[in-house]
């Protein structure tokens, strides 16, 4: 079933639910390739949820900023390649919630471990704000802060599970949102999946 939490922002409970085991799996092997590693704002600051990505560009951040790239800094390869699971669960989301043309070719792969938190921010970094933002979230639960076009402006709290997928798209694509700090449970991690169409 799916909610409607503002216009053009829509949570698709357990979407991803059945593909949970083989989408962490993949995590595992694409961060062989590409690991996770915890990046530095251009304010340097040292991000507390490690990061990865796969897909034709990856989100990076360092003390020259934030941007999209094709090569992983870490390593000088270019990323892996987006798994189609990953490519055909983004696009139906998407579908679903009304976005029937979204192809991502960025896929953000965020790691929490317990205590990590994400501060209030908007993701501006891609090039056309009229595509969506699809994430997915697998593992530990968290609760989510979707905020308004300002950063002062009062945040509704989404509690998260893993196999949720939410689509941003139309007015809410550029809301601040966040994630509280995440708590101890029955996993070490929990993981979030972000899929863009950055270029
Ligand atoms: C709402 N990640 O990587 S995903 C990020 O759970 C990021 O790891 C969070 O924010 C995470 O930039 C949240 C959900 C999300 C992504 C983009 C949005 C929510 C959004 C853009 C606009 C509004
Ligand atoms: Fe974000």
């Amino acid at each position: 079933w799916t909610q409607t939490l503002a216009p053009g922002a829509v949570v698709l409970r357990g979407f991803a639910a059945e593909s949970a085991p083989a989408l962490m799996q993949m995590i595992d092997q694409l961060t062989r390739v590409a690991p996770f590693r915890q990046m530095t704002t251009p304010g340097g600051f040292v991000m507390s949820a490690a990061m990865s990505n796969c897909g034709s560009l990856g989100w990076v951040t360092d003390v020259q900023g934030y941007r999209y790239a094709r090569h992983d800094p870490l390593t000088g390869l270019p990323w892996p390649a987006m798994p189609l699971l990953f490519a055909q669960l983004a696009q139906q989301a998407a579908y679903e919630a009304g976005f029937p043309d979204f192809v991502a070719d960025a896929c953000l792969m965020n790691r929490y471990a317990v205590g990590s938190r994400m501060s209030l921010h908007q993701d501006k970094n891609e090039r056309d704000f009229s595509q969506p933002i699809v994430s997915v979230s697998l593992g530990l639960p968290a609760i989510f802060q979707f905020g308004g076009m300002q950063r002062s402006d009062a945040v509704q709290r989404i509690p998260l599970t893993q196999g949720d997928v939410l689509v941003w798209g139309g007015p809410s694509r550029l809301r601040f949102h966040g994630v509280q700090a995440i708590k101890a449970g029955t996993e070490d991690y929990r993981f979030n999946l972000t899929f863009r169409k950055a270029g």
